[in-house]
């Protein structure tokens, strides 16, 4: 049903196996599928041991905002901050951003009082407008029902730019409309959607980062209407996709992107194994695309393990990806949390 405890569960640990069963290909240009159907059929062969994948700095990050809600009951901006200097530090190789670890640094500082100003000086005073604050949105969606205001602050602690934490914004609500059930009406799902981003793109802020960088207006709602077009054909290659909605370390080149993915593999495709789920179709189509797969992956499977649910994850999966048992206890947390405030 609506916000069952199987959604939050879906989603928390969705997200972790996007990662780490998405960084064996980051940053490859071209995957071909095969590689993709090799990679993750050997998760389910045990006999190889494989050993483990770990995880990086998406679930490491992803990881701090959980705890932070979960300790404090709600979002601290300071607590949080100091969650993501001090896992950076212990863990500094998890594959950060080269921008955003300036930030990490200056984060830890224990002099630093305006928590949100290392973010707001990088990029010459830009912002950061990468994925990294999109990457860790889904938890907000899974401690409140009205996510989008903390999932922007959470995210502006390392994205200023409007174009890093609007992002940020639509892979909280994603995640919130598919806990609703909203994926059961896809049409519906990207309608409201693109209404959100709307309003959430009007803002003064927003319309002039867009200019800035020559952008289309409203940048979000101008690829979600690209992601609808795409929804409606009825073929549609891997370099279509690419080419209209990207694989990049932008958000908005990946969020729309994994937006995409969760909606595309709501039904079985040709070139997808019929024994797969519409999770496991889901995670290795975002493989596929190639570029920042790991985070593509990450947020689409946040969207899809909070459609589908924890059942719908192979057992075998979750054994092999550092931090899925984690995400599978603080997912009940939050659940309390969520029917809380
Ligand atoms: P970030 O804030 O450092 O941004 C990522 C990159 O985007 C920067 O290093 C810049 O190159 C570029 N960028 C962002 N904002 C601007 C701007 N205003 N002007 C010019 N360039 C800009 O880090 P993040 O946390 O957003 O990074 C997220 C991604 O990087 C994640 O996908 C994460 O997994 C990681 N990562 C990706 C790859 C890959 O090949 N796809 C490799 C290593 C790490
Ligand atoms: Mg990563
Ligand atoms: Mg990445």
């Amino acid at each position: 049903g609506p916000t069952s405890l199987s959604r939050f569960r879906g989603a928390l640990v969705a997200a972790v196996l996007g990662d780490c069963v998405g960084g064996e290909f980051e940053g490859v240009e071209e995957v071909p599928m095969e590689n993709v159907l090799r990679h993750v059929n050997s998760l389910e062969d045990e006999t190889k041991g494989n050993g483990i994948l770990e995880y990086s700095d998406d679930t490491a990050m992803a990881s701090c905002v959980v705890q932070s809600l979960l300790t404090r009951a709600g979002f601290d901006e300071h607590d949080m901050a100091r969650r993501f200097a001090k896992e950076y530090s212990i863990s500094p190789g998890r594959g950060y951003g080269s921008g955003v670890i300036q930030v990490l640094k200056k984060l830890a500082s224990p002099h630093l009082t305006d928590v949100y100003q290392p973010a707001r000086d990088q990029f010459n005073g830009r912002g950061s407008f990468g994925n990294g604050g999109a990457m860790r949105a889904a938890p907000f969606a899974l401690a409140f029902p009205d996510a989008a205001n903390f999932a922007r602050l959470g995210a502006m602690l390392t994205h200023s730019c409007s174009l890093g934490y609007n992002g940020a914004v639509l892979q909280a609500l994603a995640v919130h409309l598919a806990l609703q059930g909203a994926l059961d009406l896809p049409q519906t799902f990207i309608n409201t959607l693109i209404s959100e981003m709307e309003e959430v793109e009007s803002d003064e802020v927003s319309r002039n980062d867009a200019r800035i960088l020559k952008e289309a207006e409203k940048p979000f709602c101008n690829r979600l209407h690209r992601v609808r077009d795409l929804m409606d054909m009825d073929k549609v290659t891997i370099e279509e996709v690419i080419s209209e909605l990207g694989n990049g370390i932008a958000a908005l080149q990946s969020v729309p992107t994994a937006i995409f993915c969760v909606l595309h593999c709501l039904q079985p495709r040709q070139y997808l194994p019929e024994n797969y789920g519409g999770l496991e179709r889901t995670i290795a189509y975002s493989l596929a695309l190639g570029g920042d797969t790991d985070t593509i992956a990450c947020m689409a499977g946040a969207i899809a393990g909070a459609h589908y649910g924890v059942e719908a994850i192979p057992q075998p999966w979750i054994r092999c990806c550092e931090g899925a048992d984690d995400a599978d206890v603080n997912a009940k947390r939050l659940h309390i949390l969520y029917h809380q405030v």
